[in-house]
């Protein structure tokens, strides 16, 4: 990590739960996403474009299967842009950063398109640790999560910024360590919520026990692409989402082919030196993966015997 700007980045993320790092991303980086995000999912829904409110008995929102649409999950149709953004270096080096741990791995990665007036996007405040662990956010930081939301187009409030509450104010209002809102407290975490609006290119990073939540869609014809990437440390089996072998038929080769050792460990994949890479299992891997560069691996076995 290099410079007092990260440094206050990270510092953030640790006592508030959450940093926004506007402009994480050059535009070089996210144009290709884009258009893949443009002839995957379009650039308008299927309804009138016109803000839907789904009137329910709480005022604080609601999810609803409605949101969750226009999602996939790596590896992606797309080019190999797309297929590695979730592991690009610098997101790397900041989850590692964050988790102060060198081996992190992936556990989380997939799509979302939103369009005015496909769903009400409301949603009231939580933490998302109820499908990413069986238990409960650790206390210790290092055993929880890193949350990435990258926005591939811009996010602004009318599309459906996220939300999120400084760790501070939320466990003035909840009490200490709470990770659940009750309905009668959402209200007063509305009042002191911050808003992730952001260019494209931007991050926001934040944890298993950030509270937040996505808000409505409400631009006439308005559209939001997103990718949310999540790390934690590769010794953490308390942690889960995906589980990436087991979509063997999907196009894994635009992230085998094009990704680093470093990268394909955060997939689980044995570095190069690992015991697991013997002469048997190098030559059954490359016939598996013809494309696979697989030179420092060779090397590290050669070094080896
Ligand atoms: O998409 C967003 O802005 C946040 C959504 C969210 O927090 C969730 O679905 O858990
Ligand atoms: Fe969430």
């Amino acid at each position: 990590m290099s410079g007092d700007y990260q440094r206050q980045h990270v510092d953030q993320w640790h006592q508030q739960g959450a940093v926004l790092l506007p402009n994480f991303f050059s535009a070089q980086e996210i144009d290709p996403i884009y258009q893949d995000y443009e002839r995957i999912y379009g650039t308008s829904g299927i309804g009138s474009g016109e803000t839907l409110r789904v009137a329910t008995d709480v005022a604080t929102g609601a999810f609803h299967p409605k949101q969750f649409t226009n999602m996939d999950t790596l590896p992606y149709e797309g080019g190999v842009a797309m297929n590695l953004i979730s592991l690009h270096p610098r997101l790397l080096a900041l989850a590692s950063e964050l988790l102060e741990c060198e081996k992190i791995h992936l556990y989380q990665s997939h799509t979302w398109a939103k369009f005015t007036g496909d769903a009400d996007y409301d949603q009231p405040f939580h933490c998302d640790f109820s499908n990413h662990t069986l238990t409960v956010p650790a206390e210790d930081p290092s055993q929880r999560t890193v949350n990435f939301v990258i926005y591939i187009s811009p996010v602004t409030d009318a599309l459906g910024a996220m939300h999120y509450v400084h760790k501070d104010d939320a466990y003035e209002i909840l009490g200490p360590g709470a990770v659940g809102a009750p309905p009668e407290h959402q209200e007063a975490l509305r009042e002191v919520q911050r808003s992730a609006a952001a260019p494209a290119g931007s991050v926001i990073a934040y944890s298993i026990d950030t509270f937040h939540r996505g808000t409505n869609m409400t631009a006439p014809g308005g559209m939001r692409y997103t990718m949310t990437v999540s790390f934690k440390r590769a010794d953490n089996a308390n942690i889960g989402f995906h589980v990436w072998q087991h979509a063997a038929h999907r196009p894994w080769h635009q992230v085998m082919d094009h990704g680093t050792p470093e990268q394909l460990a955060c997939l689980g994949i044995p570095v190069p030196g690992d015991p697991f890479w013997t002469p048997r299992t190098l030559g059954q891997c490359q016939k598996r993966w013809p494309d696979w560069n697989m030179q420092a691996y060779r090397d590290a076995l050669a070094q080896i015997i």
